[in-house]
């Protein structure tokens, strides 16, 4: 089994990820590596952010890492809140209040389309590898479902009339932006 050290302290997208990379992996959190502190995210992109993340781990560890930066970037509203979409509305990871602010600023817009889009930086034997996801689909009117976390119960994927939160995370995983994203990840590992 393969251990590689995944730069989250999101509990939901470790275990997207590691049901995703199935049993050949073993994902190693930054706490179970004893880094506590946050890793930083100041970059202006998600790509920049995710890269930011795994060089901040392979710095430290000098292990084969991986990172990933997710954003919903609405149309109507110019691609936000993108980068900023752990915090668009608060300085922590409010999902509620994200969800309330985004459902206020779409508020009579007749345009709901929308995308998630996940890019992971993976550094291995010393090199970095980018890998890119996307799922499109539209912010529903009001929130529905309880699985997932974060935006899921206001985006409908295109090609189902339920949200995320509606789905099983099996569902969920098979069409979406992290699923895509770490399919071509789980590609490359396989490849080498
Ligand atoms: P880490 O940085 O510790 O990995 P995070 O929650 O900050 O965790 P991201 O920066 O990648 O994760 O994601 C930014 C926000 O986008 C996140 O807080 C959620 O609100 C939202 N998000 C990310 N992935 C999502 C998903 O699969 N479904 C719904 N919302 C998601």
């Amino acid at each position: 089994m393969t251990e590689i050290i995944f730069a989250t302290n999101n509990a939901h997208k470790l275990s997207e990820v590691q049901a995703l990379l199935g049993d050949n992996f073993h994902l190693l959190t930054p706490r179970d590596c004893g880094i506590t502190e946050d890793i930083p995210e100041t970059a202006a992109t998600l790509d920049g952010n995710a890269s930011q993340k795994s060089h901040y781990l392979y710095d430290r560890m000098g292990k084969n890492c991986f990172a990933d930066d997710t954003g919903l970037e609405v149309e109507a509203l110019g691609g936000e809140p993108g980068v900023h979409s752990a915090r668009y509305a608060t300085d922590g990871h409010d999902f509620a209040a994200n969800n309330r602010l985004l459902l206020k600023n779409m508020e009579g817009v007749k345009n709901r389309r929308a995308r998630f889009r996940t890019v992971i930086s993976l550094i291995i034997d010393g090199e970095e590898h980018l890998f890119e996801g996307i799922v499109e689909g539209r912010i529903a009117e009001s929130e529905s479902g309880c699985e997932g976390f974060g935006y899921d119960p206001l985006f409908i994927p295109d090609g189902h009339d339920c949200t995320f939160a509606e789905m099983s995370a099996d569902e969920k995983n098979a069409i979406s932006h992290r699923g895509r994203a770490v399919q071509k990840l789980v590609t490359f590992l396989k490849s080498r």
